[in-house]
């Protein structure tokens, strides 16, 4: 993060395009719907927005484009998901509320680069 945003602004992880569709809502299943999600992972929260205009990485920034919803990590669960659609490369990521996503890529080392990285925050949660 830049100079000037410390202490401010949570620090920005990781942003990137990825397929994405929520499959369920407090436990509740839904049908899928891909669409794909300019992804950003700051702080403890992974955010989604859909608008392709804000698929850049100043977005996430406060007063900037407003988000399609957001995820708090803290004691969420990811793990790959391949058996849960006939896309390849995909993960599920499950909110402790029971809000229960699917995330892909077509490209292997994209998705792995961004498990490891998502996985690497709620370790650091679970560690709190
Ligand atoms: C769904 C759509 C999804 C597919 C899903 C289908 O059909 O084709 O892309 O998921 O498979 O049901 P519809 O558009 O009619 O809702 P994947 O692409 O992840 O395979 P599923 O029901 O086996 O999950």
């Amino acid at each position: 993060s830049s100079p000037d945003s410390e202490g401010v602004s949570p620090e920005l992880e990781k942003a990137g395009l990825l397929n994405k569709t929520k499959i369920a809502e407090g436990g509740r299943k839904l049908r899928k719907n891909w669409n794909p999600s300019w992804v950003v992972l700051v702080g403890n929260s992974l955010v989604f927005f859909k608008d392709p205009k804000s698929q850049n990485p100043d977005s996430w920034k406060p007063g900037n484009s407003r988000p399609e919803s957001s995820v708090d990590l803290r004691g969420a669960q990811l793990q790959w998901a391949n058996d849960l659609s006939s896309k390849k490369n995909v993960f599920k990521l499950r909110t402790i509320t029971g809000n229960e996503f699917l995330l892909q890529s077509e490209t292997d080392s994209l998705i792995r680069e961004w498990y490891r990285t998502i996985q690497n925050v709620i370790d650091r949660l679970d560690k709190e």
